[in-house]
């Protein structure tokens, strides 16, 4: 009997919340045998990922998961095997009613954010909450050992190599988005947060020596860039010149292709959870916007993986990259970091390879958290 898994996950804002439970559920399907549900409560949003999504549907089949619209009403259903509220949802009453009515309790996970912080290697796996006679547990994705890892399904970074290793089908794939960048250009990604440092960065690269062709998804950021430019819109395919820096604007593209996108650049400015994994997956150096939370208690969590991230670097090369990571955190002046880490770019490539591959030998987090159920049983 294929094990059940129900996963709710409710879309706070933006795409991380969706991104990561979408990823999980096909996971699930595709290289565990399990079947999965999974109830979301806004379908727009997850159709900016998955164009197949039907927004009305209240159920549909999307690569073997069932996708259930979690909205309005609850109907009565009976509970699966495994449940995961992501991201400390709330599930409906009736349905925590369904769990505790099994012969057998499901086993229940909150499925939390991802941190670097220490802290969450003693948290995961701990029991939470308690509702009637299931017991809750925090599962923590993290990138140390005795955390639950990372999303990484199999073959994904055979697949990476494949395709960075194949100057075709990036040209490919590139022109498939309209992105035609000259022969000596380097090619950036930015997925951002508004961001007040953003100018100053931009001056970098239009003055810098290096041609730089800099994609930008349709998203949060673009009004930044638009300020930038002076201009008042800018739409997908659009292309602006300013010195040695060409900007062009993208559609927001499907998830698959996104993470073509990044492993087709040389550098990638990523955010939130998702992209930042996925960045780190594609193997090329980075710059991560943080989603920020109250009371600056994100910059606590972008110093922990800082440290982290950084340890194998030399003393300069870490320096130049943390300054750098800071100051866009903080919307500060961008333009002399960026030189600076410019000067260390072959260390901090090859040190992108060293820490993918690193990360890559922990087990993954679907792959734990099955692991996890069959040692609950
Ligand atoms: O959209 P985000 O800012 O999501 C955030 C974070 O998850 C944050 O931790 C959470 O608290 C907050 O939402 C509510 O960034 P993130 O996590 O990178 O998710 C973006 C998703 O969008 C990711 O799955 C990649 C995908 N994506 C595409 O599919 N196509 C695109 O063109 C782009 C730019 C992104």
């Amino acid at each position: 009997m294929r094990v059940t898994w129900d996963i709710f996950c409710t879309v706070v804002d933006n795409f991380g919340d969706i991104g990561v439970t979408w990823r999980l559920a096909r996971q699930l399907v595709a290289e565990h045998q399990c079947a999965v549900r999974l109830w979301v409560d806004d379908l727009r949003a997850f159709e900016r990922l998955c164009p197949a999504i039907q927004v009305d549907a209240a159920r549909q089949w999307q690569q073997g998961v069932e996708v259930c619209r979690w909205q309005g009403e609850w109907q009565p259903t009976a509970s699966a095997d495994v449940v995961i509220a992501a991201f400390a949802c709330q599930l409906p009453d009736a349905y925590l009613e369904a769990m505790a009515a099994r012969e057998q309790a499901p086993l229940w996970l909150n499925l939390d954010y991802l941190s670097a912080e220490d802290w969450v290697v003693g948290c995961h796996g701990l029991p939470s909450l308690k509702h009637k006679n299931v017991q809750k547990y925090f599962f923590f994705p993290g990138f140390q050992a005795g955390t639950g890892g990372l999303l990484r399904e199999g073959g994904l970074l055979l697949q990476r190599e494949a395709f960075q290793a194949d100057a075709a089908a990036r040209s490919v794939f590139l022109a498939s988005l309209g992105v035609v960048p000259a022969p000596d250009a380097r090619l950036v990604s930015l997925f951002a947060y508004e961001n007040t440092g953003l100018a100053s960065w931009l001056d970098a690269m239009a003055t810098g020596g290096t041609p730089t062709h800099l994609l930008v998804p349709e998203g949060r950021v673009l009004a930044d860039v638009l300020r930038w430019l002076d201009l008042e819109q800018m739409t997908p395919g659009m292309v602006q010149v300013r010195g040695a820096l060409t900007l062009q604007v993208l559609p927001f593209v499907p998830q698959d292709d996104y993470d073509r996108l990044l492993w087709s650049c040389d550098f990638n400015a990523v955010r939130g959870e998702d992209s930042f994994v996925r960045a780190q997956w594609a193997a090329r150096p980075m710059l991560w916007h943080i989603y920020r939370q109250e009371d600056d208690i994100h910059l606590d969590k972008l110093e922990a993986f800082l440290h982290l991230y950084t340890a194998g670097l030399s003393p300069d090369a870490r320096l130049a990259l943390q300054g750098l990571w800071r100051a866009w955190n903080v919307g500060g002046e961008m333009a002399g970091h960026w030189r600076e880490a410019e000067r260390h770019w072959q260390e901090w490539f090859e040190h992108a390879e060293r820490w993918c591959l690193e990360q890559a030998s922990r087990p993954d987090l679907a792959a734990a958290l099955v692991q996890f159920y069959r040692n609950w049983l």
